[in-house]
């Protein structure tokens, strides 16, 4: 947390925003459909960044999947790329540009044709790979369900969030999509974009207080609510400057 009242706690923000980003990350996830029979090959994917250059035989490729299973009832997750471009590499991460959005797809795929229950699960499969993330950033998933309408966002450094679900029933072909985000706690909270967190922020966000929806102003961890986590990010960054 720095909140800069003084020009010493200036010093410390710009400690802390110069090494936001010195680290590298590897986050990989496990998605599954999990019923009583125990018959759904589960999928996963790898978000990976890094502030080296990346080596030649990785592709260039921070964010990895491996390759879909051949056959049976089974779940993917893939990156979206429109309604029929679904590709499995990657997305090029920039650590100087923080902010890090990947969505993804999830399907499911079944031999009888009768769709898939159970419960869909995603797991956080190496939680110790938290503390490598960014410094001072956001990271959470958020989910949507088959149409596209928002259903929930999941905070990852709260280790409740590491493994989540939810019931499905007699799914088949896209039912969900996941949003991967490292946003930058600072440029996130700089809703009147001016580089400080100030009044100009404050007032913008407090006009939306308390309200809902998709898109609103003042959302900074975007849950679609303009609540208490949204105003304890700006009250943490209060007249700190982002770029210093
Ligand atoms: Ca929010």
């Amino acid at each position: 947390m720095c909140r800069c009242f003084s020009k010493k706690m200036l010093v410390v923000c710009f400690l802390v925003s110069a090494t936001a980003f010195c680290g590298s990350f590897e986050l990989r996830f496990s998605a599954s459909i999990q019923n009583d029979a125990n018959d759904i090959f589960p999928d996963s994917f790898v978000v990976f960044g890094s502030p080296q250059t990346l080596p030649e035989e990785l592709g260039a490729s921070p964010l990895f999947q491996p390759p879909a299973p051949p056959a049976g009832n089974y779940v993917q997750i893939r990156r979206a790329r429109g309604l029929t471009d679904y590709t499995r590499d990657s997305m090029s991460y920039d650590p100087n540009e923080p902010n890090l959005l990947y969505s993804m797809t999830l399907s499911a795929f079944d031999e009888q044709a009768v769709g898939l229950s159970g419960n869909c699960v995603i797991q956080l499969e190496n939680p110790e790979a938290i503390q490598n993330l960014p410094e001072d950033c956001l990271v959470y998933l958020r989910r949507f369900d088959s149409l596209g309408t928002f259903v929930g966002s999941y905070d990852l450094s709260d280790s409740n969030n590491h493994r989540f679900q939810w019931p499905v029933s007699e799914v088949s072909g896209v039912f969900g999509q996941l949003d991967f985000l490292v946003v930058d706690r600072c440029m996130a909270a700089d809703l009147i974009v001016d580089d400080m967190i100030n009044l100009y922020d404050y007032a913008a966000f407090a006009e939306n207080w308390e309200q809902t929806g998709d898109g609103r102003v003042g959302d900074i961890f975007q849950d679609e609510s303009v609540d208490i986590k949204d105003l304890s990010i700006i009250a943490e960054k209060w007249l700190c400057s982002c770029t210093e």
